[in-house]
């Protein structure tokens, strides 16, 4: 599904966000946006006093919103969670707070959104250069996932895109050869991968190890002379760890233009974490992304 597909669809079904510590002119705008875009409508959770005067700065219509007014911030993310557990608003966005409050009270055992699932991070890109989006997981949340982690980084990933539609998503798990090399414990991890895909034991089609050449081109699979049914076609990139996820994603970013948009899944609803240097286009695709998981 393409990202002009992903608004489309988010317009149809116009869900509420829950902002935690909404008071952030970038968070606003973005909410705002997508507001006027009819993308979805937002409850906004935070200092009203830094709300309002941002508004002003920005002419931002504040009565687009319903405000809740709570300074503190570890306070405002559980007025902001207990906004999702009572179904007024069915996805969440962090503010002007740090992650780690956020994700602390996102894993809250009395209150928090926890499933039983893992908490794991999705980026969507589109590129010029590849012919259909495609996910990077996990860059952003799981620091060095064991292989039970990554079966669960896996499905998560493939329930999202099977919710979008993709039924059978192709999964390449990355690494730097596509051979398994005792001393290369990834290689090993994503043999496994494999063959546990095989006896259907994960969601989607999975191989590995590939190297990040055979899992987006099939000419790279043809001269290597590799036979694989994700080769060239990978919808979903899983990457060995949070580093190497986090640098190939900001390699697409900066240096080929990518689109990219980006949510955390596995809680009882998506998250969306922006970072301060998100452009306008990762901000609004982010929300939409986020309302149809
Ligand atoms: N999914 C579900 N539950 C989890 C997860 C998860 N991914 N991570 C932790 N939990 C649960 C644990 O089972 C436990 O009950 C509780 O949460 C606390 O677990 P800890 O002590 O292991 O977790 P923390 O608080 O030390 O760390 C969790 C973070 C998500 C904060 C940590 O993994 C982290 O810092 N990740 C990297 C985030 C980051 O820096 N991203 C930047 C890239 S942009």
């Amino acid at each position: 599904m393409k990202f002009n597909d992903v608004i489309k669809k988010a317009k149809n079904n116009q869900k509420t966000l829950s902002v935690a510590c909404a008071d952030d002119p970038k968070v606003m705008q973005a909410c705002y946006d997508a507001y006027r875009e009819g993308i979805s409508k937002s409850i906004f959770v935070g200092n009203k006093d830094n709300m309002e005067k941002i508004a002003k700065e920005r002419n931002i219509e504040l009565d687009a919103f319903k405000i809740i007014d709570e300074k503190d911030k570890t306070k405002a993310v559980k007025k902001a969670v207990e906004l999702i557990n009572k179904d007024e608003a069915q996805f969440l966005m962090k503010g002007y707070v740090d992650t780690s409050i956020l994700l602390k009270g996102v894993l809250n055992k009395e209150w928090g959104l926890r499933t039983g699932r893992l908490l794991s991070h999705i980026a969507l890109f589109e590129i010029d250069k590849y012919h259909k989006p495609f996910i990077i997981t996990d860059g952003g949340m799981n620091i060095k996932p064991d292989l039970k982690t990554k079966m669960d980084i896996i499905n998560n990933a493939a329930d999202f895109y099977i919710r979008l539609g993709v039924k059978e998503p192709k999964i390449a798990i990355l690494a730097a050869i596509e051979k398994v090399n005792p001393d290369m414990p990834e290689t090993i991890d994503a043999s496994l991968l494999a063959k546990m895909s095989q006896r259907k034991q994960i969601s989607g089609i999975v191989d590995g190890p590939l190297a990040f050449d055979l899992a987006i081109s099939k000419e790279s699979a043809k001269h290597k002379k590799i036979s694989s049914p994700v080769a060239g076609e990978a919808d979903i990139l899983v990457v060995p760890d949070l580093a190497s996820g986090n640098i190939l994603a900001k390699a697409l970013i900066y240096m080929a233009d990518s689109k990219v948009a980006g949510i955390i899944v596995g809680a009882k609803c998506p998250i969306v974490l922006l970072s301060r240097s998100d452009n306008e286009i990762t901000k609004k695709m982010s929300i939409a992304m986020a309302s149809l998981g």
